[in-house]
């Protein structure tokens, strides 16, 4: 059986799931959010890598409803934890490629997930990377503009390894920045390569958005984020993507 064939079965027998991976407040060390990643356990193949099956959906057209899927998983997992905890309002992530936000029905499929699950809006973040924003700019424009007013928020996945003009930053309604780990990566501790993220956050202050650092692993990494102002952040050393339980789990916890 092709991949293509066999994703195409594990859609239809709901064989894929949805981890999260929390993000925290560099500050205070609260949990705020996760950020939702599709995996498929495959029957024989084990844990096929969503970099494999993604781009398969994306150009088999199946991204549609594989991001139907993980989208209304994620904002029945996100109301369901709302209703669990009166401390702790998560914010839910969810990774979207260019092909759904092309899509002339996506922002009604959204709101439609959004009022059955009964989840807010305001603690929705779609994430998107550059490359969606310089590609078919005028839909593109037009989505966004309908999330905005539903109040629902946009995120600019691996940020800075894209595309050198910002200029889009002004015209797109972008509201968070998640700096990306390759920048992080580079925060030895000797502040040496702290020029590139410090960057990025200052033009997150400058435009009010907010910033997210990607991919922590070393506690010193945590030390010079907090140092240059970035106010969040996610990574291996906070917690691995994992079950909706381990959320439930990390947030009973808190509160
Ligand atoms: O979870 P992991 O780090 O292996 O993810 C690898 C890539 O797959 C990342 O770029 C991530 O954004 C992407 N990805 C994970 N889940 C989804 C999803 O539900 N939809 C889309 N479009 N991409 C996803
Ligand atoms: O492209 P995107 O940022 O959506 O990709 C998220 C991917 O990054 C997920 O597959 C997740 O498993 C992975 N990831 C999350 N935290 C870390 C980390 O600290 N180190 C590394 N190497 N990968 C991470
Ligand atoms: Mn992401
Ligand atoms: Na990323």
């Amino acid at each position: 059986m092709t991949l293509e064939s066999d994703l195409r079965r594990a859609l239809i027998d709901q064989e894929l799931e949805v981890h999260y991976q929390p993000t925290y407040m560099l500050d205070s060390g609260e949990l705020v959010g996760v950020e939702a990643l599709v995996r498929w356990p495959h029957p024989e193949r084990g844990m096929v890598p969503p970099d494999v099956f993604v781009p398969i959906a994306e150009q088999t057209g199946m991204i549609h409803e594989l991001g139907r899927f993980v989208l209304s998983q994620a904002c029945a997992q996100g109301q369901e934890w709302a209703e669990l905890s009166p401390f702790v309002d998560l914010t839910v992530s969810v990774n979207v490629s260019v092909k759904q936000l092309q899509r002339r029905e996506f922002v009604a499929e959204v709101q439609e997930t959004l009022r059955e699950s009964g989840f807010p809006p305001q603690r929705l973040v779609l994430e998107m990377t550059e490359s969606i924003l310089v590609s078919d700019t005028e839909t593109i424009l037009r989505t966004l503009r309908a999330f905005k007013e539903m109040g629902v928020r946009i995120a600019i996945d691996d940020f800075g390894t894209g595309y050198s003009s910002l200029s889009y930053l002004h015209n797109f309604p972008v509201d968070i920045l998640k700096i990306d780990r390759s920048f992080v990566e580079r925060l030895s501790g000797t502040g040496a390569e702290e020029s590139l993220v410090e960057t990025i956050v200052h033009l997150g202050r400058t435009l009010k958005l907010e910033t997210i650092a990607e991919g922590i692993e070393q506690p010193e990494q945590i030390h010079a984020l907090r140092r240059l102002g970035c106010e969040q952040a996610q990574g291996y050393h906070f917690g691995r993507p994992g079950p909706a339980e381990t959320v439930t789990q990390l947030m009973l916890a808190t509160a």
